[in-house]
């Protein structure tokens, strides 16, 4: 920043027509341009230890479309990674329904196809030095889960739905009290209230083509506005039932701890993993001799601004690419870095959403 800074002083007038000339056509963060080089990251994830469980993370620097081409999108699996034949396969809607529904994936893709881009991230990105690019964006089509429910009549004692995936697995309890295995699919729930949002979708295509095996084929839950773990792949059966629905996926590994004051009590609470938080970061750093520029994405709320700081500069205001846009997808950003000085930076940045929250630093006593 200070080489900035000086720089600015001394050649204001050349300093100044550059950023002038360079506006019309860094308007948009992408395409690339011709000649840009990507520079890489210092601080790289490390080796996965568990490739089965976490496929394909995007790589930031290759961050070069909007839309994560479905051969680049990160994928997540807890147990197996069922391969289902979809001429024997049904989903199943029961429980406390008047009609309990078996339906093909003909039938289903027979409904009404409603369409959502949709950046996927999952909570536990950035958890861990090795998982640091568990996050995509697609454009996810299907069939709105409401009316299928209400074909299926919701009894009046219904609150609760559950979402079962076909994988299953060993799952320990040891405590205090209990030290037991049991097998166990796959399953996340959600509040009636939530499950009858219209914009959730039975999802059986992803980018134009048919889910793929490791995105949840034949059929997903895409609950836009929510974590990656609410959104359920390999879907085999849907249930309504009549109490809050707890397994490990809602109560043990897919927690936040959180402290909080209770009028001067410290007070820690857990709360299962929800809905999307407002988060952001900078994807790459391009260069065309030594004129730099830093491309980033913003995401989790509706975005109203992205801030950028180098080192321990000021904030700057990064200009977002509105070429390409939806309500829960991310936007991408970016900014000029003009004649950094050579040497090791750190690039910072922050999203404010639309009702003025600001992102909280990886720091931050709240998170
Ligand atoms: N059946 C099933 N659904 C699942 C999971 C799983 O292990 N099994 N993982 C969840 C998690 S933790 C995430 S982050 C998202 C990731 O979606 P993706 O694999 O399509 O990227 O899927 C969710 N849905
Ligand atoms: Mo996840």
């Amino acid at each position: 920043m200070h080489g900035i800074q000086r720089r600015e002083l001394l050649v204001q007038g050349s300093a100044a027509l550059v950023a002038i000339a360079a506006l019309s056509r860094r308007a948009y963060a992408f395409p690339a341009q011709a000649g840009e080089e990507v520079v890489p990251w210092l601080d790289q994830p490390t080796e996965n230890p568990n490739p089965e469980g976490i496929k394909t993370q995007l790589v930031w620097e290759d961050l070069d479309s909007w839309i994560t081409p479905n051969e680049k999108f990160f994928s997540i699996s807890h147990f197996n990674r069922p391969i289902i034949d979809e001429k024997t396969w049904s989903l199943e809607i029961g429980g406390l329904v008047k009609k309990p529904l078996k339906m093909t994936l003909a039938e289903i893709k027979a409904r009404p196809r409603q369409e959502v881009v949709f950046t996927v991230e999952c909570s536990g990105n950035h958890g861990f030095p090795f998982f640091t690019g568990g996050i995509g964006n697609a454009r996810w089509a299907g069939t709105p889960l409401a009316p299928i429910l209400k074909e299926a009549g919701v009894l009046e004692n219904g609150i609760e739905v559950v979402f079962w995936g076909t994988d299953q697995g060993e799952i320990a309890l040891h405590d205090d009290i209990r030290d037991v295995k049991f097998k166990q699919n796959f399953a996340r729930s959600m509040s009636l209230a939530d499950a009858m949002d219209p914009k959730n979708i039975l999802c059986y295509e992803m980018n134009g083509s048919p889910l793929p095996l490791d995105n949840g084929f034949p059929l997903r839950l895409v609950a836009p506005g929510w974590y990656g773990i609410a959104n359920t792949k390999w879907l085999k059966r849907i249930d309504v039932r009549d109490h809050r629905f707890e397994n490990r996926f809602m109560g043990r590994d897919y927690v936040t701890l959180r402290e909080e004051d209770h009028n001067g009590e410290t007070v820690w609470v857990e709360t299962s993993v929800g809905r999307a938080r407002l988060a952001s970061a900078p994807a790459r750093v391009t260069h065309i001799g030594s004129d730099y520029r830093i491309v980033g994405a913003a995401w989790g709320a509706p975005i109203d601004r992205v801030e950028v700081k180098v080192d321990d500069g000021p904030w700057m205001p990064a200009t977002i690419d509105h070429s390409e846009e939806a309500k829960f997808a991310w936007k991408i950003w970016s900014l000029n870095w003009p004649n950094p000085p050579a040497g090791e930076h750190t690039i910072t940045s922050r999203a404010i959403d639309a009702s003025g929250n600001v992102q909280p630093a990886m720091n931050d006593p709240t998170i």
